[in-house]
């Protein structure tokens, strides 16, 4: 495997016109031994009518995660939950192997639903009393994931190759820990942008400090049923 080396502490990477990539600094101690971390932040920036992107005020909520290895899969079941007619978390990461439960807290039905070819599933229909019914994901993808009865129900599992992820703070801060030597790539994603990928290279003992920009739009385009037919138009009480 070929490594890329940094030209040093003063280089800058640009990718995709994004994202800049600065070498090692020591902040919070040296990573566990033999191993490397990467930390930094990532900014979500949003587009305003008339003026274009602009940073938004909170930068919480992006996934940010390292490819090139692989590792096993957690033994714990990860949980995508149904409450008050929302998928809860909106983005779920989980590594490939793993295991989704996906509990629904509402006294009314839903029907969890992927058409993602990463992972296609239908749990039909079941309400809090019932058993919560799970999935496997055995690959990595991107699955979104709807119900099929409410239209703004909306989430997204993320299968990754390793446990090497994070979600970033408010101020847009992430640490990830543990890295495996070599040359790999870091990735930020957040729904309703463009993902953004950025080489680096991994020394033992060393630490990464890298700056990332996600520019997200501010819709996310309309979605069908699973039968591919729209969504019924909203009923009222007095129809
Ligand atoms: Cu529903």
């Amino acid at each position: 495997m070929g490594r890329r080396r940094l030209l040093g502490a003063a280089a800058y990477l640009f990718a995709a016109g994004l994202a800049a990539l600065a070498a090692a600094e020591m902040a919070a101690g040296p990573p566990p031994a033999g191993t490397g971390r990467i930390r930094g932040t990532v900014k979500v920036w949003r587009d305003h009518p008339l003026v274009g992107f602009r940073e938004g005020p909170d930068n919480a909520g992006a996934l940010v995660y390292v490819t090139g290895f692989a590792s096993a899969p957690p033994s714990g079941v990860a949980l995508l939950h149904q409450r008050d007619e929302q998928f809860e978390p909106r983005l779920l990461p989980i590594v490939a192997g793993q295991t989704v439960s996906f509990p629904n807290h509402d006294r009314i039905y839903h029907n969890v639903f992927s058409v993602s070819p990463d992972r296609p599933f239908d749990l039909g229909q079941y309400k809090s009393k019932d058993p919560p019914r799970d999935v496997e994901f055995d690959h990595p993808g991107l699955v979104p994931v709807y119900c099929n009865i409410h239209p703004q129900m909306l989430a997204y599992v993320v299968v990754l190759e390793n446990d090497a992820f994070a979600m970033s703070a408010s101020d847009g801060s992430f640490e990830i820990d543990g890295l495996p030597a070599g040359a790999l790539e870091l990735h930020a994603w957040i729904p309703g942008a463009k993902r953004v990928t950025v080489p680096v290279a991994i020394e033992p003992g060393a630490e990464r400090v890298v700056e990332l920009r996600l520019d997200q739009e501010e819709r996310i385009p309309p979605h069908k049923r699973k039968d591919g037919s729209d969504y019924p138009k909203p009923r009222y009480e007095d129809d």
